[in-house]
């Protein structure tokens, strides 16, 4: 079979992007090269220490230690397990708004630990009173979102890290794929300025390295060691990550687009998917669909059945959230003329 590579000119509903050129090209030098022993590939280790620090820079986290993971998903996990390690509980649980991603559910079950899904309030974001509500002295780990899936919202950060502080229990942030939209941002905080003991953020999201790139951060490297298992006949004696063998390509990766982009790309990205986000809420308003205001670049909106089939026929990758938005994430391959066609393609099946 001749199978081809997705194109991404009518993905519409997707977190994943084109890698960005320097990276692609990083990534196939180091197809071999293994971090997870990094006594005996020390280079892919310094890029990964490089592309650590990156990221501290655009999280604002002051000397965090970290990896890059395969994905958010590991991240969580890892965060979930951190927390876990330093619960007193042996019942111990994690508080989270209903807008989390779906891998806690996979921590919580990998882990044992109980996972507390709290309401959000009316604008989709986490309700603070409403975890507080939800914490006790079992809880280990609260969870904020900075960006969440479905509709691109931004929890109110430095209050839910209160309610974890007063619980004594951790606080994660999952800024997976918002961390690369939010240094750019007015929002009245900044990562550094909250109580964060880790937090996720994704490179092969909105950071354009290839795929596998996620980032895992934790405040200390305490924190981090908490996560180490021994590996004794390894050159290298100890092994924080949840994978053993992985992606030299990945990390290659994460650390080219990181010194390639950040910050005047990663910038000019946030502008344009800001710029185009709001172009096409205004757009869908006028055209009469209901339009979840965007926060981040990422817009949901009221979309009969008969359009969006309409719209999937015309071969645009179009998704609907669990309540059945349809959903456009500006990523960094999608242009205004992109969206131009699509309206398009929706002004044609109204009238069709
Ligand atoms: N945290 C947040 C806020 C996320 O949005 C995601 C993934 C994750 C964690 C997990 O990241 P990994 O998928 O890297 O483990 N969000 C996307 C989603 O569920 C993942 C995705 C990406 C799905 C591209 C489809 C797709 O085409 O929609």
């Amino acid at each position: 079979m001749d199978a081809s590579p997705q194109e991404f000119d009518r993905v519409l509903s997707s977190m994943c992007t084109r890698p960005h050129p320097e990276a692609r090209a990083a990534a196939e030098r180091f197809l071999a090269d293994n971090p997870g022993d990094p006594a005996t590939y020390p280079a892919i280790a310094d890029l990964e220490d490089r592309a650590v620090d990156t990221l501290a820079e655009v999280t604002g986290l002051d000397d965090p230690a970290g990896y890059v993971a395969s994905g958010g998903t590991e991240a969580n996990i890892q965060a979930v397990r951190a927390a876990r390690e330093v619960a007193e509980s042996d019942t111990p649980n994690v508080v989270a708004p209903e807008s989390a991603h779906f891998s806690f559910n996979k921590a919580a079950d990998l882990l044992g630990v109980e996972l507390r899904l709290v309401p959000v309030d009316d604008d989709y974001r986490a309700d603070v009173d409403a975890v507080g509500a939800a914490v006790d002295d079992d809880t280990a780990l609260v969870v904020g979102v900075a960006g969440t899936t479905e509709f691109g919202r931004v929890d109110p950060i430095p209050e839910l890290g209160l309610v974890a502080d007063e619980a004594d229990a951790c606080f994660h942030v999952d800024a997976a794929w918002g961390g690369f939209h939010l240094p750019f941002t007015d929002h009245d905080w900044h990562f550094g300025h909250a109580p964060v003991d880790t937090l996720t953020i994704d490179p092969h999201k909105v950071g354009r390295a290839p795929i596998p790139a996620g980032g895992f951060l934790a405040r200390d490297a305490d924190t981090l060691d908490r996560l180490a298992v021994e590996t004794p006949y390894l050159e290298s004696t100890a092994q924080a990550t949840l994978t053993g063998t992985r992606s030299g390509a990945g990390v290659a990766g994460a650390a080219a687009a990181l010194d390639a982009q950040w910050s005047a790309e990663y910038e000019a990205n946030h502008e344009r998917a800001s710029g185009n986000a709001a172009y096409l809420a205004d757009e869908l308003t006028d055209r009469g669909y209901d339009v979840v205001d965007p926060e981040l670049p990422l817009v949901a909106f009221s979309l009969p059945e008969a359009e969006f089939e309409a719209a999937r026929d015309a071969g645009w990758r179009l998704s609907r959230t669990g309540s059945g938005e349809a959903r456009i994430v500006c990523m960094p391959h999608v242009t205004r003329e992109m969206l131009r066609t699509f309206l398009e393609t929706l002004d044609a099946a109204r009238v069709g």
